[in-house]
């Protein structure tokens, strides 16, 4: 079912060398690329009408119109089962306390006398978020994306979704239940690329949208190549391939556990990945022999959690010990890492590269999926080696602002000419030497 990675005995390679050793999905946003250029500038010409022909094309649904009426959004809410609005609830209340406090206070530093740099956080202006429609109908992505768009102080946010054939073209009701438990109530029935294209660029029309600053949000392969097509013109989250867990786990991890947290994200996707990495070839052994009966006990066996395991992105890593294997997980930098060890909270006080951690037996990824307060979108394919989760810092940008008095400026002007000279840019030293009785002169009295 799952394949096993050797990795006892030998020293380890390094870096990149033993990232080479380890399983990654294929998820080649590079060839996605070409296919979505030709919709995104179709809808950057035909706006809407656009969008409309694309709803009948890849969704199936005729649309007289894209924007979803706010009363739509009021009913779903109010159809939603009490169960799933508590629990909602719930997570937004545990994601608010903790992205409340991740918010910024401008900061003032005194360089020298005279001479201030303030450091100011502004959110974005305007944010569209994207909630995948399909086989990934997640309420809680639609928290995890607008919570801290909302705590970061985003004044404008809406949202776009797949319209969906079943419920008249209008996006799934529990992701509209969710916009309107949040307050976001500008909603389009827009899936895919063409979702990201009406964000970067704005339509026209009655039923325009304004276009964003910035797009946030999970998504297939599509959505991911046009966030890439449009880096640079809008800010994005990350380009979120396929749901990864990895877990570090020795003799002490419960065997059952582990299979479970490994199964749970294998749910997802055909290409998530599940990893195991352990010095415990016991547990290994334990743990797979946990996977089938409580494969057999689930859902999405054979079209998702079975070619999830068995794919080649998915292997039980074996090595000498945890020294090693923590070696192996920085060298991974999964999206979600469990420790699974003795002493795990000091464990996992070493690890360098993770989208998010959970720490020991009572802290498994779903909780982080749902409830923990901690945000599920998180970097993937090796990203967390580089970027980290969505925050309030993603929709903030800090701006520095400089203000020196004429002291200020001249006790260091001097340095500035020869930087500039240095540099053959005399106009840079001269804009700082005519302020001071112009050329020849450095402010310091010459
Ligand atoms: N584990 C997914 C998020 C999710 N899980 C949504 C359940 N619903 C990627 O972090
Ligand atoms: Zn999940």
């Amino acid at each position: 079912m799952i394949s096993r990675i050797d990795l006892r005995g030998d020293a380890l390679p390094e870096g990149a060398a033993l990232r080479d050793l380890l399983p990654r999905a294929e998820f080649d946003v590079a060839a996605a690329l070409e296919k979505v250029r030709p919709i995104c500038e179709d809808v950057h010409h035909r706006g809407t009408a656009a969008l409309i022909e694309y709803a009948e094309r890849f969704d199936g649904v005729t649309l007289d119109r894209v924007r979803v009426p706010e009363k739509a959004l009021v009913e779903a809410l109010e159809q939603l089962d009490p169960a799933v609005r508590e629990a909602l609830e719930e997570s937004v209340r545990r994601a608010r306390t903790v992205h409340r406090a991740q918010r910024r206070e401008t900061r003032i530093t005194q360089v020298v006398p005279g001479g201030t740099v303030t450091e100011k956080w502004v959110p974005v202006g305007r944010v569209g978020l994207y909630a995948p429609g399909g086989r990934s109908v997640y309420p809680s992505s639609v928290i995890m994306n607008a919570v801290p768009a909302q705590e970061a102080g985003v004044a404008s946010v809406a949202l776009a979704s797949p319209p969906q054939k079943e419920f008249g073209g209008l996006p799934h009701p529990t992701i509209l239940a969710a916009c309107a438990l949040l307050g976001v109530e500008e909603v389009y029935a827009v899936g895919g690329a063409q979702a990201v294209a009406m964000f970067a660029y704005g339509t026209s029309g009655p039923d325009g949208c304004a276009p964003a600053n910035m797009v946030t949000g999970p998504g297939n392969v599509w959505v991911a190549a046009a966030k890439r097509y449009f880096t640079g013109r809008i800010g994005i989250d990350t380009e979120a391939g396929p749901t990864e867990i990895a877990v570090l786990a020795d003799a002490t991890a419960d065997p059952a556990h582990v299979a479970a947290d490994l199964i749970s994200q294998a749910e997802h996707d055909p290409l998530a990945a599940a990893v195991l990495v352990t010095d415990s070839p016991e547990l290994a052994d334990a743990v797979e022999g946990e996977l089938a009966p409580q494969i057999a006990a689930t859902k999405h066996v054979a079209d998702r959690i079975v070619p999830a395991l068995s794919g080649r992105q998915s292997a039980i890593v074996l090595v000498d010990g945890i020294d090693e294997g923590l070696r192996v997980v920085d060298a991974y930098g999964a999206e979600h890492l469990e420790i699974q060890t003795a002493d795990a909270a000091a464990v996992a006080g070493r690890v360098r590269n993770a989208g998010a951690i959970f720490v020991g037996p009572w802290a498994p990824v779903s909780l982080g999926d749902y409830c923990a307060g901690s945000n599920h979108v998180l970097p993937t394919g090796g990203c967390a080696c580089h970027s980290s989760g969505l925050s309030v810092q993603s929709f903030l940008r800090g701006i520095h602002i400089v203000d020196y008095t004429r002291e200020a400026l001249a006790d260091v002007a001097h340095h500035v000419v020869t930087l500039a000279e240095a540099e053959d840019l005399p106009a840079h030293g001269a804009a700082v030497k005519a302020r001071f009785g112009g050329a020849g002169q450095d402010g310091r009295g010459t």
